[in-house]
């Protein structure tokens, strides 16, 4: 069924998102975003956004997912997000994509996105159990250059770790992939990361972020890619690496002062609060991040401690609190 202009109005006089089996014009959904059509119209160029399957000479018709991956992508695009990443992050979010990356649906522009990075996930998968590293960190480096840290974590390497978890807990198999492809997407995020120590540093004191794995802690990649991120974004961050102890935690933070130190614990067993309470005691705000954390109640830790739940929310915590400006790829 297609909507007629004016159809989404409600009673407050504010569109709605069609209900499912509706279809909206593209005047329709540009009022209800408060963008141009011609911002539609581009964005359906550049990065596949909006109705698949779009035929030349035809009017665009929006269902209710093609106005919620737009949401996203405005929301997004709001919050400082570069457009690229932006749409990158929306088609994967409204698709479903997310942790892990789902067979494509049918036709156009967008899904032809999809199919070919489920084929590069399905190819770095493939690449880890030959134990081919030249061939994984090749994919991963040409993703990172593409598209940036945030899209091919988001879209790539938490897809590709999902399917070798599943790989493992389903057949028993060895971990052998994983390690490979773990080793494989650290060193091609390096030297994204390495370009901290040319990047500016634009608040005074030293590096305003400090990131750490809590003690006993060697699920790294999470925080690598934060910390890739924010070096791409020109954060100024400074990383500590795996299993970091509480004494040397307790040493780098009385020493740099960071704005911000980040904890990641990936599971219950890493996730010690006396962590936080360190890191708290010099830094002047904690971020505590990764699933180990999902069991502890904040509200009996210091007020400086916080919390988010991905890689793009932590960039915005950070950046929004030293006041800089988000730019990403
Ligand atoms: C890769 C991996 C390893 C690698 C780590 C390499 C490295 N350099 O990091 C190696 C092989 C070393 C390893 C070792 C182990 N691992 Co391991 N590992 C994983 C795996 C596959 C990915 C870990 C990861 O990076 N997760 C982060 C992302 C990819 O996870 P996600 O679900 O997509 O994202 C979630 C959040 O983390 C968050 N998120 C994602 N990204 C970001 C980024 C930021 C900045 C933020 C804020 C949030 C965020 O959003 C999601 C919702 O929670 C997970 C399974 C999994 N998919 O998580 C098991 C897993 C974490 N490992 C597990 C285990 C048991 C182990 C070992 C004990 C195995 C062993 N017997 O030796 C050891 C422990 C090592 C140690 N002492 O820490 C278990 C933990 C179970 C539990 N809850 O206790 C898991 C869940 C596997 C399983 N299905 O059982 N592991």
């Amino acid at each position: 069924m297609v909507g007629r202009e004016g159809d989404d109005i409600d009673a407050s006089g504010e569109p709605e998102r069609p209900a499912a089996g509706v279809e909206l014009t593209a005047g329709a959904v540009a009022r209800r975003l408060g963008v141009a059509p011609s911002t539609l119209r581009s964005w359906a160029h550049r990065y596949g956004l909006g109705p698949a399957g779009h035929e030349t000479g035809r009017y665009r018709r929006y269902a209710e997912r093609d106005v919620a991956e737009l949401e996203t992508m405005c929301r997004l695009v709001g919050q400082g997000v570069a457009p690229a990443a932006a749409a990158a992050l929306a088609r994967g979010q409204e698709s479903g994509d997310g942790p892990v990356a789902s067979a494509p649906a049918t036709g156009g522009e967008p899904d032809g996105g999809r199919r070919s990075r489920a084929r590069l996930v399905r190819g770095l998968v493939n690449a880890s159990q030959r134990l081919d590293a030249d061939a994984v960190v090749a994919g991963v480096s040409e993703h990172l250059a593409a598209e940036g840290v945030v899209a091919t974590w988001q879209l790539v390497c938490r897809p590709a770790l999902a399917v070798l978890d599943r790989q493992v807990s389903e057949t028993g198999g060895c971990i052998h992939a994983q390690l490979m492809f773990a080793w494989a997407v650290s060193t091609a995020l390096r030297p994204i990361s390495a370009a901290a120590d040319t990047t500016p540093d634009p608040v005074a004191g030293g590096a305003a972020v400090l990131l750490a794995c809590t003690d006993g802690e060697q699920h790294t990649l999470a925080l690598e890619a934060l910390h890739a991120a924010l070096v791409e974004s020109r954060l100024p961050a400074r990383m500590l690496g795996p299993s970091v102890p509480d004494v040397a935690l307790d040493e780098a933070c009385r020493r740099t002062r960071p704005d911000t130190a980040v904890l990641w614990a990936q599971t219950p067993r890493t996730a010690r609060p006396g962590a936080l309470r360190t890191a708290g005691s010099s830094a002047r705000s904690v971020l505590a991040v990764g699933p180990g954390w999902a069991g502890l109640d904040l509200v009996d830790l210091p007020e400086t401690v916080d919390t988010v739940d991905d890689l793009p929310a932590a960039l915005r915590h950070v950046a929004a609190r030293l006041g800089l400006p988000l730019e990403l790829h």
